[in-house]
């Protein structure tokens, strides 16, 4: 079942693809395993647009049912938590870039082992990064970018913390499919990853102290 999910997401069949997603879910499978097959078929969307087989309405069709399958996803991700926050964390998809289904995985995903989650959503300019980091004072500050002109946004976010005497007080994590280790050291990042698991497991460990 699991090949038919980035199959079926590559050729649009949303009713399909939901209703693996739906018993797959059903039947108490890894949430994680299923979602990375959703994000599988999104790549290959992705190259398919690149190529210029498909146009903008196939990526907003595919990323609708993803945004469908997340929904689905949601409470099989989320352990419901009663305890201190672990630590918190700011998110945001900077200035120039609309893409924020990986963004909002990162941020279930943390929620689910304890974090206090601050989401600033899309399009935000770096100036109220700023504000928001002095009002919440987080741990960590993620960035998630799927576009590259906003690897500049992230760089300035990055200066602007810095010149404002408040960047060693958290951790900068980006993350998002266009990113590398590269663009972590032209922006001036701690952490950069293409997965969000690795980036819970980066969040745990620094909440950890280790
Ligand atoms: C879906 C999609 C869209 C949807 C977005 C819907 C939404 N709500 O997000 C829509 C249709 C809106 C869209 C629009 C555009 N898109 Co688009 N889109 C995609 C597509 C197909 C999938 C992206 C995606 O959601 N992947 C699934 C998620 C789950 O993966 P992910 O983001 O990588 O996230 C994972 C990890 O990276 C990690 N993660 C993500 N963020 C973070 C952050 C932190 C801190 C951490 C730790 C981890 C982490 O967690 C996730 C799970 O592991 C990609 C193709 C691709 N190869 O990625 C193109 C792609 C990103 N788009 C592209 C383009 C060009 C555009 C447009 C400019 C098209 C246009 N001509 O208008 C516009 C952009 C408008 C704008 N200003 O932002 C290009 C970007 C090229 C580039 N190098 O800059 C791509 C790569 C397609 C391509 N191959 O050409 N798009």
């Amino acid at each position: 079942m699991y090949e038919k999910i980035a199959d079926g997401i590559v050729n649009l069949k949303k009713d399909e693809v939901l209703e693996i997603v739906k018993s797959l879910a059903d039947r108490n499978d890894d949430p994680i395993k299923i979602l990375e097959e959703c994000r599988k078929g999104m790549t290959l969307v992705g190259d398919l647009f690149q190529k210029g087989d498909y146009y903008l309405a196939e990526l907003m069709l595919s990323g609708e049912i993803f945004k469908q399958a997340m929904f689905i996803l949601e409470p099989h991700l989320a352990k419901d938590r009663d305890e201190e926050s672990v630590g918190t964390v700011l998110l945001a998809t900077l200035k120039g870039d609309i893409h924020d289904l990986g963004k909002n995985i990162l941020g279930h995903l943390l929620k689910a082992q304890g974090f206090e989650i601050h989401d600033m959503g899309i399009d935000v300019p770096p100036e109220l990064v700023v504000e928001k980091v002095k009002e919440i004072k987080p741990d960590f500050v993620g960035f998630s970018a799927l576009i590259t002109p906003v690897f500049e946004k992230m760089k300035a976010a990055e200066e602007m913390l810095k010149n404002e005497g408040l960047r060693d007080g958290f951790k900068l994590m980006i993350g998002g499919g266009v990113t590398t280790p590269a663009t972590r050291d032209y922006v001036g990042a701690d952490f950069q990853t293409i997965d969000a698991m690795a980036g819970v497991a980066y969040c745990m460990q620094i909440a950890k102290g280790e």
